[in-house]
């Protein structure tokens, strides 16, 4: 099996709209039930949460059914979720089937088979959970279009000065204590970078202060918290955090202080927001919304994995990275642009494809069939029926040993050269193919390019200034902890 073999498998559609089964496979009864209403669901979480946790939960169905295909109950279940029952799919050719909005619709799904509060909003229903049918849909995608590009120029210069003061003082608490959390000086750093990039705005100088990281990681554990493991006791979690919703009224005061801050300081995109047709108070709240949960959200998961997985790869990799980024900004007089990074940093590139392939910050993705649909996996063909709940576990796919060589490995340069850039359409953390992009149809990522030319930033930062670094894994509610035991200043 070459690499390029694995890839036809998965080239075929993932669907037919014709209801006969496919020539070349057979077709299979969904294998897997739901168990008694209530109880089914409180043992399917269970188990995923604790006694299996969520990878041995989804591999040990697959080989119990031996099917990538099969029936199960997702949390929280009731009395959070109505209805927790849903299709999973864990392969690479059933999981692309969720980006078709043809075939599923993403209304309400944004965090599964439950939707937070809209309290939790301002009272709207925001961009993140709106189906692409909708009529607020198209403007409110094109304003975060017009959100991340309109001040472009800044982004570079904003991202090396937020990120440099935060290895500056990563670097001086590392040399008195030995040892340094990654974490909380990421989150000061993402945040000061996008508010600096993305509205002008220094929170320093707002009544924000520093409080806005505090602030939105207890607001997002008030939307997700029943998707999450804190670290309580396991039934006193499960009967509370998993089964009952936090009051938005605790944090309300909270998120004001948040809305407060965008009214003031987001003027130019609030005035593309009236020229859109979108009302200043709706794009308010999807402007919290997308800056705080989607951006701020995402880069606080995706960075703690890329500095995890690069620290793992080690120093073999490292001096590779650091004489591909030092050689390429040396060529462009000393300056980091977009031109060098896209040409000259291939390694830089593919690295950052790899954490996202290996790791996909946000595994788990939602869609409900529009019509009656046959899906395809590997093996077998299946037949879901309208106003089913389809969820893929995107770790399945983009780990699927039938496209991926060395699937569970990180490999640094996989995606460098023209073999590699053909596996690029598997990478789909962005809820749609890396080869793909997002657009006023489809329900792919608004910040997929911005995201990619955040992670490479992170990147180029790290081996402009050291030559290698050692970290220390451990768990957390959110993504991974990381701290830093070493870092070696560049000596080249
Ligand atoms: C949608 C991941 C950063 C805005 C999504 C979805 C995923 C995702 C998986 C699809 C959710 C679904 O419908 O099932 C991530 C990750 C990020 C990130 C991992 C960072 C590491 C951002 C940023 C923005 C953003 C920076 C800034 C504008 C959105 C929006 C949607 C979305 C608006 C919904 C798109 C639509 O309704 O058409 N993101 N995202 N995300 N993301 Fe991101
Ligand atoms: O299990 C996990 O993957 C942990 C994260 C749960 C995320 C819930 C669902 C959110 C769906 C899409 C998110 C998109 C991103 O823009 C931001 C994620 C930030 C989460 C705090």
């Amino acid at each position: 099996f070459s690499i390029t073999i694995r890839s036809s498998i998965a080239d075929r559609p993932s669907t037919l709209s014709a209801n006969a089964p496919p020539a070349d496979l057979p077709l299979r009864k969904i294998p897997g039930d739901y168990g008694f209403p209530l109880l089914g669901s409180i043992k399917d979480r269970f188990a995923y949460f604790y006694t299996e946790g969520c990878d041995a939960f989804f591999r040990s169905r697959i080989r119990r059914y031996n099917s990538t295909v099969f029936r199960v109950n997702m949390p929280p279940g009731p009395p959070i979720s109505a209805d927790p029952r849903v299709i999973a799919l864990l392969d690479a050719v059933s999981f692309p089937i969720l980006f078709d909005t043809s075939a599923v619709e993403k209304r309400d799904l944004f965090t599964g088979t439950f939707m937070p509060s809209t309290d939790l909003t301002g009272g709207y229903r925001v961009l993140s959970y709106l189906d692409p049918s909708e009529p607020l849909h198209a403007p409110l995608k094109k304003l975060l279009f017009f959100l991340l590009s309109h001040r472009r120029r800044s982004l570079i210069p904003e991202f090396r000065r937020a990120f440099g003061s935060l290895f500056s003082s990563l670097e001086s608490d590392l040399s008195k204590q030995g040892k340094v959390d990654f974490g909380p000086g990421n989150d000061r750093a993402c945040f000061d970078f996008l508010s600096r990039a993305l509205l002008g705005r220094d929170p320093a100088d707002s009544p924000l202060g520093s409080d806005a990281p505090g602030i939105i990681t207890k607001w997002v554990l008030f939307q997700i918290g029943p998707l999450l493991t804190i670290g309580l006791p396991r039934f006193i979690e499960d009967a509370t955090l998993h089964s009952f919703r936090l009051p938005p009224a605790l944090i309300r005061a909270d998120y004001d202080r948040l809305a407060d801050f965008f009214r003031e300081s987001a003027g130019p995109v609030l005035d593309e927001a009236n020229r859109l047709g979108i009302s200043r108070e709706e794009a308010v709240h999807n402007l919290v919304f997308s800056i705080c949960f989607n951006s701020f959200g995402g880069m606080k998961i995706l960075f703690p994995n890329i500095v995890k997985w690069l620290g793992r790869a080690g120093g073999r990799l490292h001096s590779r990275l650091a004489a591909e980024v030092r050689a390429a900004v040396r060529s462009n007089a000393g300056q980091i642009g977009m031109r060098v990074i896209e040409e000259e940093m291939p390694l830089v590139k593919s690295v950052v494809y790899e954490a996202l392939r290996i790791e996909p910050p946000v595994s788990m993705q939602y869609g409900k069939a529009k019509r009656d649909l046959l899906i395809r996996s590997h093996d077998a063909a299946f037949e879901v029926k309208t106003g089913e709940v389809l969820f893929g576990y995107q770790p399945f796919a983009t780990k699927d040993p039938r496209v991926f060589d060395r699937a569970e490995e990180f490999v640094g340069d996989r995606f460098v050269g023209e073999e590699g850039e053909r596996l690029l359409r598997h990478v789909v953390w962005s809820n749609g193919p890396e080869t793909e992009g997002p657009t006023v149809e489809n329900k792919q990522c608004a910040g997929k390019d911005f995201v990619v030319l955040v992670a490479r930033l992170l990147v180029i930062e790290l081996f402009l200034r050291y030559d290698s670094f050692e970290i220390e894994v451990g768990s957390s509610a959110l993504g991974s902890s990381v701290k830093l035991t070493s870092l070696k200043r560049a000596s080249f």
